[in-house]
């Protein structure tokens, strides 16, 4: 029996990942003057690790190999990571991320029907209070059970951590829950933590492998403008009725 919805943030609520998150770790970057700059094809690389604090070390252990490390080099990647963050939730609170299509009304629907909501992410939990009160609705959180974010675990997708954490907050099996992903470091964690996932692509994530997922859709529709499903012929709207569906023929 479907009980709860868990959902990822960065690319699944919203595509936050290219004109947000990459845009605002650019400008901490110019803030402590660093000639880092991170253009949308080497962020599509970038992307291959979670979190922005491990995304920044990685791009210096692998594209930076000429950068000489400071001494405090691990306090100023937190530095930097707080100043990002500044600035990715002040776009936020200007209105400069909207959801993607079919998600107010999914989330809506499913508030009504009863259904327990929650979210897991790598992203930082200011990010995801910011995102819902700008991008939803104000007070939105509250629509949450649960929000699974950031550092609570130590190990990020693609570790299943974070989606085992939310379940045992809201005390539910894997068999109880859907999640909903966008890449493939999301689903291995997802799947990874026994859930059956609905997925949305987006540009970065169109060409992932999401084998096993219930469904590969361009995003969850509206009425006047349907999903293509990529993973079979079919276009239409992703509604609870839809997913109760797909829930229980998988
Ligand atoms: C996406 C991520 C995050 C963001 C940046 O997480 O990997 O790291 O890119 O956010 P998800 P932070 O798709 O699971 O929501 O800088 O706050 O880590
Ligand atoms: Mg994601």
């Amino acid at each position: 029996m479907l009980k709860a919805l868990l959902f990822d943030v960065d690319g699944t609520l919203a595509d936050t990942e290219r004109d947000g998150h990459r845009v605002a770790f650019n400008a901490a970057f110019r803030d402590f003057g660093l000639d880092w700059d991170w253009d949308v094809a080497l962020y599509g690389k970038l992307l291959a690790v979670t979190g922005g604090k491990e995304r920044m070390r990685y791009y210096v252990e692998q594209f930076r190999t000429d950068y000489v490390k400071p001494a405090d080099f691990d306090a100023m990647v937190v530095e930097l990571h707080k100043a990002k963050t500044r600035h990715y939730t002040q776009m936020l609170a200007e209105g400069g991320i909207p959801l993607r299509p079919g998600v107010r009304r999914l989330l809506e629907e499913a508030k009504d029907a009863g259904l327990i909501l929650g979210i897991a992410t790598t992203t930082t939990p200011e990010n995801v209070t910011a995102l819902l009160e700008h991008s939803l609705a104000p007070g939105s959180m509250d629509w949450f059970d649960v929000i699974a974010a950031g550092d609570i675990v130590p190990a990020k997708k693609p570790a299943p951590d974070i989606y085992v954490w939310a379940m045992e907050k809201l005390g539910l099996e894997p068999e109880q829950c859907l999640a909903f992903e966008d890449s493939r470091n999301g689903i291995r964690s997802s799947q990874g933590a026994g859930l059956k996932t609905v997925v949305t692509v987006n540009d970065y994530t169109r060409d992932d492998d999401f084998d096993g997922a219930l469904a590969v859709l361009t995003d969850l529709g509206e009425p006047d403008m349907p999903y293509t499903r990529l993973d079979r012929e079919e276009r239409g709207l992703v509604d609870l009725a839809k997913l109760k569906d797909w829930f229980q023929v998988a």
